[in-house]
């Protein structure tokens, strides 16, 4: 792995947007190329399939949400993430395929694997080098949330299934987590997981 492809997760509030702009910040501050992306969305067709699956006017069936899911990923992955790793750019990723694992494969209770393979044939095995799974309790994560999209007006029940679904996808795979305690203040979130991916890359 180039340990270029990072993506932030975790339920809504838990500060992805804001720590992975700084992260990226660090990197080029450092003289690296990066480009930043969020999910759904980073693409012309991406950012028009967003507007649909955050709608809360969107009337719209489990399935068609996961598949607009990944569809917005398939076009992201195509047009902007592997070029930017071809030409030696770091991907900073707000959200990625694990999201749709955890909300559409746990959270709407589709299947994780079933999810898993779908998207695997969009992304065409691309899929991120590390994750950074930033952990907070999910009401503390609602209290944050300004206007609530379709996904995130879901309720808590759902996004603990959801949190819960991240801690096991977590644990699943320790070798691309980094998990990292998001009830603290930004700065040090920002120092610890900017910390642990330099180790995980100089592991590789
Ligand atoms: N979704 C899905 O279901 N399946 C998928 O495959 C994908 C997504 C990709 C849109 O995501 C929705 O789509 C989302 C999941 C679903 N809905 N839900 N739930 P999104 O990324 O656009 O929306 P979001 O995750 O809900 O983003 P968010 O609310 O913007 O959360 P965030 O990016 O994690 O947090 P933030 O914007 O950086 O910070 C939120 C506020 O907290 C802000 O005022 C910050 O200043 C503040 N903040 C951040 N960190 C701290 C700390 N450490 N202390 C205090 N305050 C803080």
């Amino acid at each position: 792995m180039s340990g270029r492809y990072v993506a932030f997760e975790g339920v809504e509030g838990a500060g992805k947007s804001t720590v992975a702009a700084r992260i990226a910040e660090r990197i080029e501050a450092g003289g690296d190329p990066v480009a930043v992306v969020r999910e759904p969305g980073g693409t012309a067709a991406g950012e028009r399939i967003r507007e649909v699956l955050l709608d809360p006017l969107s009337d719209i069936r489990p399935w068609t949400e996961a598949l607009l899911f990944a569809a917005a990923r398939a076009q992201l992955v195509r047009d902007v993430v592997r070029p930017a790793l071809g030409r030696g750019a770091w991907v900073i990723s707000d959200r990625s395929v694990y999201s749709s694992l955890a909300y559409q494969g746990a959270g709407r209770g589709l299947g994780v694997e079933l999810v898993r393979s779908v998207n695997d044939a969009g992304l065409e095995g691309l899929w991120p080098d590390l994750v950074v799974l930033l952990r907070l309790d999910p009401t503390l994560g609602l209290d944050r949330q300004q206007v609530p999209d379709r996904i995130g007006a879901e309720g808590v029940e759902f996004q603990r299934a959801v949190s819960a679904a991240f801690d096991t996808l977590a644990a699943e795979e320790p070798e691309r987590f980094i998990v990292v305690d998001a009830t603290r203040p930004l700065a040090e979130i920002v120092e610890d997981s900017w910390a642990s991916i330099q180790r995980r890359r100089s592991m590789t």
